[in-house]
């Protein structure tokens, strides 16, 4: 594994699940001290070089992180296990969002609807190609149409994270097609 997905990997690991696992504290929104995690990265044998922390940010695949404007903290932008209050902006989303499950999954979700599972949020993205990388995680895609205009329009709220994933507290049956 190159050193990058290692790096990336850690990060992902204590800012959205386990700061403490590596000494790390964070604030209410999610942000830790950038000197801090650098000086974590060392202690797990990692590159603990600014530069390299900016690649790792600036080229991660799904921008998954993000420096404070001074540059002088990061934190995850979605996908946390642990509590911090998003500042992900409530927003109205499209008539459709799409969502990337398999199909071991569909019995289940179509008896009790979309869950968060280990996550805050349901995760769902504003184009079809996204979710079907989502699902391949798992197996053999299968992408549902969700009708987020609709639902939103009954009151539920709808969040968007600076990379763009849409999140969503849940999502009942009535709003999920398979085509
Ligand atoms: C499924 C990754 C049973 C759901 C990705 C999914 C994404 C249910 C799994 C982001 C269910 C949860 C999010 C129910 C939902 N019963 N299974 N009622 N409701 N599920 O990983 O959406 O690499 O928490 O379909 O690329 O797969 O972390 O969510 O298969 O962008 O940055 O339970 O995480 O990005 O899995 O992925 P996840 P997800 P990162």
């Amino acid at each position: 594994m190159p050193d990058y997905v290692k790096t990336s990997k850690a990060l992902s690991y204590w800012l959205r699940h386990r700061p403490d696992a590596a000494g790390l504290k964070l604030d209410d929104a999610g942000w830790a001290e950038v000197d801090a995690v650098l000086a974590a990265l060392v202690r797990q044998g990692l590159d603990g070089d600014w530069e390299k922390l900016v690649q790792v940010v600036e080229q991660n695949d799904k921008q998954r992180f993000e420096l404070s404007a001074d540059a002088a903290r990061i934190r995850a932008r979605q996908g946390h296990s642990i509590a911090v209050e998003g500042d992900w902006q409530q927003a109205s989303p499209p008539d459709r969002l799409y969502h990337g499950t398999v199909e071991r999954f569909i019995g289940v979700i179509f008896a009790e609807g979309l869950k968060p599972m280990k996550r805050h949020h349901v995760h769902l993205s504003a184009d079809y190609a996204t979710a079907e990388r989502v699902g391949l995680r798992r197996g053999t895609p299968v992408v549902l149409t969700i009708e987020a205009g609709r639902f939103a329009a009954t009151g539920q709220p709808f969040f968007l994270t600076g990379n763009g994933v849409w999140l969503t507290s849940h999502v009942p049956i009535a709003w999920i097609r398979q085509e």
